[in-house]
């Protein structure tokens, strides 16, 4: 009896690890391969392996020495599996501390990969609370009664434990082909060479930043810090080998654009600031970046667009939509059909390998990532994603303005710099004025004025006062508008009213 019962709890310890590792690796193929716990703790192992065991994995194991860690992990993780089960039921909830330790290990070393985020302790999360949901579950069967008239125990324990065993080889399974794809599209992208621009962008002058005025916003946004907006669960994975746009509807000439036959048109360098029209008053959902493509109106002259046609209806790979009026990429703005960010391929979750970038509208009628689909349309008879669901048909950029620094509440008498952004992409700023506690404007200091395209920085020095003050600050156009001060919420089409922060001044 005590043997046939250990058995059964063995199996449950085993199928109650291997179940938590495949919901981890599930999870992770949302939030990054990076962040399973069974790679995060791999990767921190050789990060942190002694130099002499590295060598000898290497000379061991030749270029299969990752495979050798993994496999070397498993052989440990399931000899500590095949004891929880007994455990548990002998010492509850033992067994189940045990899964949580190891849970535990997994996310302190995903939250320490240089790129952890903190979706990164998701699914070390989840492995543990599946872990010992299953391990509570199967242990509890074992150790119920035999019930005269119920299902016999070990038939109802073999039901549930198959049931387990299937669901998680099913999920590993799943995960492994979302991971496969996005190893392969990391590293096809590590391998891309771009062109060189043939129209390249301007030089950044230094004064269009704030030199190293500490917590001002930088003028170029780096790659890891450009806010990321999208509906997608999991980010598409594709290729270049497989990249398709298929240009159709109202034109002259359909047709279907390969990567290589992209490639060979001469490619524009432009920087373009984009925003999201969910983007707040003082919100971050702004970020600017150096873009190389080829001009999107190239391509809508290649298909001829007929009369009528005011919309472009554009697809992405996960079939997202956004509905662009063919005035704005036809009428000389500089429009990309974007391949490269900031002097590398598209990151894969900026739209890799094809996307969007226009200058002056918002990203949710604009900016389509992974796109593979045009469609010449009208703004009568076609909607897009967001426009379904409440959001304006057009989508301008408005007029805005931000302060950024500094940010703690709290200052000493004395000069205060202030600093932010100002922007109103495809116009340009002309002016940024700052306000003390409902006092006059007063004109704050812009740095060099790089495009039309693009953000302004500003600064404004401060001959701050002991007591509570409110600071504002609102941009001038350069078409003369000036920023309004009435609230306005981002629903349907960019939210307006002045930025303001309160300090203490002692
Ligand atoms: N495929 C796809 N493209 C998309 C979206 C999306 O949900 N799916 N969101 C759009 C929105 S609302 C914005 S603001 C920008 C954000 O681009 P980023 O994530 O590169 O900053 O992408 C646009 N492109
Ligand atoms: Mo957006």
């Amino acid at each position: 009896m005590g043997t046939s019962r250990d058995g059964l709890d063995t199996v449950s310890g085993l199928l109650a690890v291997g179940a938590a590792l495949a919901a981890g690796e599930l999870v992770a193929a949302a939030t990054g391969s990076g962040s399973s716990p069974y790679v995060a703790v791999g990767s921190t192992l050789v990060d942190h392996m002694p130099s002499g065991v590295r060598e000898w994995a290497i000379e061991t194991f030749g270029t299969s020495d990752k495979h050798a860690l993994f496999i070397g992990m498993g052989v440990v993780i399931a000899l500590f599996a095949a004891f929880v089960g007994p455990l548990e039921r002998r010492r509850r909830p033992a067994g189940s501390v045990v899964i949580a330790v190891f849970a535990i290990a997994g996310l302190v070393a995903a939250l320490g990969r240089p790129a952890a985020s903190v979706s990164y302790a998701w699914p070390s999360i989840v492995a543990g609370v599946v872990g010992v949901l299953v391990l509570r579950l199967l242990v509890g069967l074992a150790d119920t009664p035999h019930v005269a008239g119920g299902t016999p125990l070990t038939r109802r324990f073999v039901l549930t434990a198959g049931a387990v065993a299937v669901t998680a080889a099913a999920a590993a399974a799943l995960a492994r082909t979302l991971l496969a794809d996005t190893a392969h599209a990391v590293a096809e992208r590590a391998r891309l060479l771009l062109p060189t621009p043939a129209d390249p962008a301007r030089p950044v002058p230094a004064a269009a930043d704030l030199g190293n005025l500490s917590g001002a916003n930088h003028f170029i946004t780096d790659n890891a810090d450009f806010y990321r907006i999208d509906t997608a669960l999991v980010v598409p994975t594709l290729s270049t080998d497989t990249w398709r746009l298929r240009v159709h509807g109202l034109v002259e000439h359909e047709f279907t654009i390969g990567w290589d036959e992209l490639l060979a048109i001469p490619m524009t360098e432009r920087l373009v600031t984009l925003t999201c029209v969910s983007n707040g008053v003082g919100g971050d959902l702004i970020s600017n970046a150096r873009w190389l493509g080829v001009p999107m109106r190239e391509l809508l002259n290649r298909a001829g667009v007929r009369p009528g046609a005011d919309m472009l209806l554009s697809t992405s790979a996960d079939g997202w939509t956004a509905g662009t009026p063919v005035a704005a990429i036809a009428d000389g703005r500089d429009a990309l059909l974007a391949v490269g960010m900031n002097g590398g391929p598209l990151p894969l979750e900026h739209g890799y390998p094809v996307r969007q970038v226009i200058p002056g509208l918002y990203g949710y009628v604009s900016a389509t990532k992974w796109v593979v689909d045009w469609e010449l349309t009208t703004f009568d008879k076609a909607t897009a994603y967001w426009t379904d669901r409440g959001w304006s048909a057009k989508g301008p950029i408005k007029l805005a303005s931000r302060i950024d620094r500094p940010t703690k509440t709290e200052q000493d008498a004395g000069d205060i710099v202030l600093a932010g952004t100002a922007w109103m992409q495809h116009t340009g700023i002309a002016a940024v004025q700052v306000r003390i506690d409902d006092g006059p404007w007063q004109q704050a200091r812009l740095a060099a004025d790089y495009s039309d395209d693009t953000w302004r920085l500003w600064r404004f020095t401060w001959p701050a006062t002991p007591g509570r003050h409110r600071v504002e600050c609102r941009a001038v156009g350069k078409d003369g508008e000036v920023q309004t001060e009435k609230e306005a919420d981002p629903v349907p089409d960019g939210a307006t009213g002045l930025h303001s922060r309160s300090y203490v001044v002692r």
